[in-house]
Formats: C-alpha cells, sequence, structure tokens
C-alpha cells in the first residue's frame, strides 16, 4: 500500500489552492505534478553544475556529462532496456515518434506499402503516419474497437499483409484507459516481419513496462507525465534499428567528421541528438525516476487500480453517467472518461474547477476515436500516486453539482 500521505507531502503544489477550495488534481494523463525532489534536481543542476556536456573540459561540463549519461542508464534500466544505447532522448512522445516516421518510415515504407493503427491512437501516433503516407503513396489502416472499447483482436493474425510494414498503437488510451495487450500486438508483428512501435505515454508513468518482454522495436513517452519536468521524451529502440536509421536533426554533436563536402555520424544515441540537450531537465527527469523506483511500480499500479475501482464505482452510482473504457480494472489503466446525459464535457469540465477540481474536457487529441464513440467529446479524470479516495468523493460532488446547476439552468 502506498503511504499517501507521505507522498503528498513532497508535491508542494498539492497544498494549493483553487477558487478557495483545496486543489484536487486529476488531469495527470495530461501531465502530472512534481515532486521537491525533482524540482531540487533542476535547482541544484543549475546553482552548482550547469555547463554544457559531451564537449566541455572543466570540471562543471564533466559533472553535467555524467548527471545527463547517469539519468539514460536509469531510463534504460527502467523499462529494462538491453543498454542506455537504445535510449535517445527527445523533447516528448510526439516527437519520438516522428523521429521513427522520418527516418525509419521515409527508409522504408513505399508506394503501396501499409502502417497498421488502431481506432485509439492519441493524434502523436496518427498524423505522423498519415503523413508518411500521403508522401510515399502508403495507405493506413486500423484495428477497431469491440462493444467494450478494447481492441478488436479476433482475426489477429489475418490484419497483416505482405505490404504491411508497421504496426503501432497506444499501451494504454489516454481516452478510455484501455491496456492493450502489446506483447501479443508485438509478436504476432513480429511473426509476420513488421516492425512495431508502441506509445508508452500513458504506460510507462503507471506500471511497470519491459520493453525486452514486449519485444517491440520502438517504444515511446513522455518524462512530463510520470513526474520529470517538460521538454523530455524518449525513444527506446532496437540497437541494429538505431545503427542503421539516419538521423533525423543535423548538426552539432550528432557527427564524427565533418569537411566541406559532408559528414559522417556520431554513434548511437548521440547521433539521434543533435544540438545542446534538453540537459537539466533529462537529470532531473532521472530525480523523478528514482522517485519511481523508491515507491515501486507495481505499487503504482495497484493504488491506481483501487482509486480506479473506486471512482467507477461512485460515479456509477450516478443514474444518468456514461462511462466509458472496459469494466475490468485489469484491462484499464487510471483513467476515468465519461458524459453525463445531456451535459457538454465543457461545462462539467468547467463547474468542477469552480470546486477546485482539475479535470480534462473534449476530444483528448482522438478525435477520430471520439467520432468512433459517436460524442464529441467525454469529461476525463486521470489518476497518480498521490489521489485519495477523499478526492475521488470531492470529484462525484462537484459532477452532482455540475448536474444540478445545468438542470435548473435549462428547467
Ligand atoms: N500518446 C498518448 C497516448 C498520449 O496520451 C499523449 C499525451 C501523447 C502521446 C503525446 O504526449 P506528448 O508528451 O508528446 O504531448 N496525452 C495527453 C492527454 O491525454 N491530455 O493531454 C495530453
Amino acid at each position: 500500500m502506498l503511504d499517501v500521505a507521505r507522498i503528498r507531502k513532497d508535491f508542494p503544489i498539492l497544498d494549493r489552492m483553487v477558487y478557495g477550495k483545496p486543489l484536487v488534481y486529476l488531469d495527470n494523463a495530461a501531465t502530472s505534478q512534481k515532486p521537491r525532489q525533482v524540482i531540487d534536481a533542476l535547482v541544484r543542476y543549475y546553482e552548482t553544475y550547469n555547463a554544457n556536456i559531451h564537449r566541455a573540459v572543466h570540471c562543471l561540463g564533466e559533472e553535467a556529462t555524467a548527471a545527463y549519461e547517469e539519468a539514460r542508464a536509469r531510463v534504460a534500466a527502467f523499462i529494462n532496456a538491453p543498454s542506455p544505447e537504445c535510449i535517445v532522448f527527445t523533447r516528448n512522445t510526439t516527437e519520438a515518434i516522428n523521429l521513427v516516421a522520418y527516418t525509419w518510415g521515409r527508409a522504408n515504407v513505399s508506394e503501396g506499402d501499409e502502417i497498421l493503427l488502431t481506432e485509439m491512437e492519441h493524434h502523436s501516433n496518427l498524423i505522423p503516419w498519415q503523413r508518411l503516407a500521403q508522401d510515399k503513396g502508403a495507405t493506413v489502416r486500423y484495428i477497431g474497437l469491440r462493444d467494450d472499447q478494447t481492441l478488436d483482436l479476433n482475426g489477429l493474425e489475418n490484419v497483416f499483409d505482405a505490404r504491411t510494414k508497421m504496426m503501432a498503437m497506444p499501451h494504454v488510451s489516454n481516452s478510455m484507459g484501455t491496456i492493450n495487450p502489446v506483447e501479443k500486438l508485438a509478436g504476432e508483428a513480429r511473426r509476420h516481419g513488421v516492425m512495431s512501435l508502441v506509445d508508452g505515454a500513458q504506460a510507462a508513468p503507471h506500471m511497470k513496462v519491459d520493453v525486452q518482454a514486449i519485444n517491440c522495436d520502438f517504444y515511446a513517452f513522455s518524462a512530463h507525465k510520470m513526474l520529470g519536468p517538460t521538454g523530455v521524451g524518449v525513444l527506446y529502440a532496437r540497437r541494429e534499428l538505431l545503427e542503421e536509421m539516419e538521423p533525423f536533426l543535423g548538426g552539432g554533436e550528432m557527427i564524427r567528421k565533418v569537411t566541406f563536402e559532408g559528414a559522417t555520424w556520431n554513434d548511437i544515441p548521440w547521433k539521434f541528438e543533435a544540438g545542446t540537450p534538453n540537459i537539466a531537465d533529462v537529470i532531473a527527469f532521472g530525480a523523478a525516476i528514482d522517485y519511481l523506483n523508491e515507491i515501486g511500480m507495481d505499487e503504482v499500479r495497484a493504488h491506481e487500480m483501487e482509486i480506479t475501482e473506486y471512482a467507477l464505482q461512485q460515479l456509477g452510482k450516478l443514474d444518468d453517467i456514461i462511462l466509458y473504457g472496459p469494466r475490468d480494472s485489469q484491462q484499464r489503466g487510471g483513467v476515468v472518461s465519461f458524459n453525463v446525459a445531456d451535459l457538454h464535457p465543457h461545462d462539467i469540465g468547467t463547474v468542477l474547477d469552480r470546486h477546485g477540481v482539475a479535470i480534462r474536457a473534449g476530444h483528448h487529441c482522438t478525435q477520430p476515436l471520439m467520432r468512433r464513440l459517436g460524442v464529441s467529446g467525454t469529461a476525463r479524470a486521470s489518476f497518480y500516486i498521490y489521489n485519495t479516495p477523499q478526492e475521488v468523493d470531492v470529484l462525484v460532488e462537484a459532477v452532482k453539482a455540475a448536474r444540478k446547476f445545468f438542470r435548473n439552468d435549462t428547467a
């Protein structure tokens, strides 16, 4: 069991009041809050060893380089990557996926080829592939949903054909919380000689991820959703792929030798990290990983399952509520998406805000999925290690208040 009271003390922002009410932060799928340990790591870097990395001949530069590369090693261990060289730092999940679509995609996808996605993609695992397909004359196909809002994997072995080159999928849906069987999907892709990319933005923060067990080719996620700073993303890729892929961005640091005629590339992963990287935030991300490791990812997952079940149970008591995502808590992460009869999700969000409750309302960057569900958007509460059942109670009371407010308004 998590000691949530103790954890909450590490997050200064949780003492904040919003419109005179204690903040109830339930927008963790958008970004998480940051513990003191992460904020301190940023301050320590800027106050004591701020310097550029991989180039300095001075003490500060060496300290900063060591801390940056140590953070990479921690990220590798966190997802059980075989080595730190398989970890490329990007700005966010979005950039990690674009890197693959631009480099691997442009070299390996041609006219008439096919890219396989799912109907529950976040736009960041959709637009890069649509653009690649447009540029190359390839097509994008989608694995559909069953009524319980899990992926329809009936006949999975038949979805691949000789022209399928890439299968990309979310590990956990940000809009419905559905956990996808990525090990099975990546395994099936491999059996058919198809590459796999897992968008782990909503999984890496919330459960133990083992990229070798999943056996995918690429795995992408963002530091800011897992207690780390904004501006840092991770692309894990199999070593051989990184070796053979062309660089994404060109400039300093990613080269070995440059002449007026051309250039050769640095070793991996630096070949993919052109220019001065986000040194401070990568180092502070290392502190975020330490924090999560200290709690233990199995504990994080258990806490979220418990709080999600409680939220589903309490919200489910409201007779005019529609809940999205699978009912089985084994099959869902800490995201609860809902609609209340005829209320607009933005109206719900606005009333909740006045109660100090921060949620997201809208399409959650999954417009095709919303269309597939037949709604313009949903209200979404998303949980993390510092959320409590009492906060769920505040959420439920605020939803009741929203319903009452708008009912009276339109009566
Ligand atoms: N993939 C998934 C599944 C996501 O949930 C998100 C962000 C991204 C990719 C993109 O991450 P970024 O760090 O590159 O922006 N999801 C959300 C969300 O659900 N609400 O705000 C951002």
